[in-house]
């Protein structure tokens, strides 16, 4: 019988073997540190490995063991996945698999481009990585194309058209499997276009449904749009990855900002879905349930940051939340099932826009300046907003420690100048109707990596950077906090007080997402560099000035002792 059970299991991975990940091997992906199937390390995004080999008392003899040249200077913002032992890397023109144990490269498929498509890349043209399924890897173009490629060799299934780039639209980040279906989200909340998500069936490239997330005059909540022709250019972009609970079946996708930013006229009223967690059923897109966290939003507080799902202990009893630390500077903790606000508490240093959150109704508490700002079409001077259009945390993803009750995140300290007047739309140019710039705090630190409590808010521990990073983290159960900063230096930090363990200067800036796993008893761990993105275009922060460009990507272990 046991034999039997054996065979059945070595056949079972047999098949599997060369056919990419089954639905199984993405809902197991956090348990399985040899793959990373999943962009987070799972379906809940914790990004937390089980690995322990490397640890806060030996992460010091960590040393590279190869690296890559992406061969481009764009930002290098992706996660790379690893599957049936080949990495995948996406760059904004090309993806790439490498044999992860030497480096070297297996096969390159260049994603063509127009010349004029980077005008419509808010922030940097930059590409967050690939979903994987059955043999297949899947990816946006900056051009708003969906691609399928054969995970073997590189080649080209289908490809599909999202939306029109020239109308301000561009994909970014990476899609999600999730129950069979494949779910891309899209960027362009600066450009007046309308949000959505699409539904596609992963094998054939078929559109199954598409989700706009303004809502229409004839649609539940399209009543919050002031203009009856409003939510046509209204915003709600979902340009970062969601998460997926099996169980419920239920995919939860963040929305960006309301457009144009300006606030007031049309845009008057609550303007659903912009700025919300929308929990939608993966095989039609439907919404089950909504929590918007800032609405009418006039300062760019996407609310698309990764939503990360956990257990939490509350009234002494496990709760299944969804957490997110959302741009608007306030950390919230949401009932995974019905979208109940749980708690909702600052996690940055400095909030003005807002005197904190409603538990019952969910709404910000407005400031004055915030209730001007809502009424004034073309005001006449400046505020000073915090935090910054860039937000408490910006699309740099979180991890989650399940044994710490901790949450590790990059987060930012500065604040911006504000003033809204009326501008018309143009193709391919800015629709704000706000004039806005940057202010610093007096002490030159522009981040923090900090251990969150999620349910205060309040750091455990935090790293101050004059330079914010705007790289991914990672922990694992070694007690390490891997991150990257925007000087080039890859990082690890002891998760229990945030001391600094290690550190090695990677050639270029970093802003990709660390990743950890093992091949035949060895643990490793993987970052792309390659600097560039929202920060560096917009914070005119002149101590970038000497950090190169040069996208590559890092793998690193530690050093054999004989
Ligand atoms: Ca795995
Ligand atoms: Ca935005």
């Amino acid at each position: 019988m046991k034999k039997l059970l054996l065979l059945t299991t070595l056949l079972g991975s047999m098949t599997a073997y060369g056919a990419g990940p089954a639905t199984s091997d993405l809902v197991n992906d956090a348990a399985t540190p040899s793959d990373i199937t999943t962009y987070g390390g799972g379906y809940d995004l914790q990004r937390h490995s089980p690995l322990k080999q490397i640890n806060r008392d030996n992460v010091k003899r960590m040393v590279p063991v190869w690296n890559l040249s992406l061969a481009n200077n764009y930002p290098q913002e992706g996660q790379p996945l690893l599957i049936d032992g080949v990495m995948y890397e996406t760059t904004t023109d090309a993806t790439v698999a490498i044999d992860p144990l030497t480096g070297k490269q297996l096969w390159r498929t260049p994603v063509p481009l127009p010349g004029d498509v980077h005008a419509v890349a808010c922030c940097g043209s930059h590409n967050r990585g690939v979903a994987a399924y059955n043999g297949m890897l899947f990816r946006g173009t900056l051009d708003a194309f969906v691609i399928a490629l054969d995970m073997k060799t590189g080649k080209e299934l289908w490809r599909q058209e999202a939306a029109d780039y020239k109308a301000g639209y561009s994909m970014t980040g990476a899609p999600l499997v999730a129950n069979g279906v494949l779910i891309t989200g899209i960027s362009g909340g600066e450009y007046g276009t309308r949000g959505f998500l699409d539904g596609w069936d992963p094998t054939t490239g078929e559109k199954l449904w598409r989700r706009y997330t303004t809502a229409a005059p004839d649609e539940p909540g399209g009543d919050s749009w002031a203009g009856s022709k409003a939510y046509l250019e209204g915003g709600g972009p979902t340009w970062l990855t969601g998460s997926y609970d099996p169980e419920m079946d239920l995919v939860f996708w963040g929305t960006g900002n309301g457009g144009p930013w300006n606030p007031t006229g049309p845009r008057e009223g609550d303007n659903l879905y912009i700025n919300c967690a929308l929990a939608i059923k993966p095989k039609t897109g439907e919404i089950v349930w909504h929590f918007q966290f800032s609405p009418n939003d006039p300062y760019d507080y996407d609310g698309v940051n990764e939503l990360v799902l956990a257990e939490l202990p509350i009234d002494g009893k496990p709760r299944k939340v969804i957490m997110q630390a959302n741009r608007n500077g306030f950390f919230y903790v949401l009932d995974r099932a019905t979208g109940k606000l749980l708690a909702a508490n600052p996690f940055v240093k400095k909030i003005n826009w807002a005197e904190g959150i409603d538990l019952e109704t969910g709404r910000p508490i407005d400031t004055e300046m915030t209730t001007m700002v809502r009424n004034t079409p073309e005001m006449k001077e400046a505020v000073e907003v915090w935090p910054s259009a860039l937000g408490g945390k910006n699309w740099m993803p979180m991890s989650f420690d399940p044994s710490t009750g901790l949450v590790y995140a990059n987060t930012q300290n500065y604040g911006m100048t504000y003033l809204t007047l009326i501008e018309e739309k143009e193709p391919k140019t800015f629709y704000l109707g706000v004039e806005f710039g940057f202010v610093y705090p007096e002490d030159g630190m522009h981040g923090y990596l900090k251990a969150i409590d999620p349910m205060t808010g309040k750091s455990k521990w935090e790293v101050p950077s004059e330079l914010p990073n705007l790289s991914g983290v990672l922990s694992t159960a070694g007690g390490v906090v891997f991150t990257g900063r925007m000087d080039g230096e890859f990082a690890a930090y002891d998760s229990a007080t945030g001391k600094k363990l290690w550190g090695f200067q990677t050639g270029s800036g970093i802003t990709g997402i660390p990743v950890t796993w093992e091949r035949n008893g060895k643990q490793y761990v993987t970052v792309a560099s390659g600097i560039g993105g929202v920060y560096a275009i917009f914070s005119g922060d002149e101590r970038l000035n000497n950090i190169p460009p040069g996208g590559s990507l890092w793998t690193f272990a530690l050093f054999d002792e004989e």
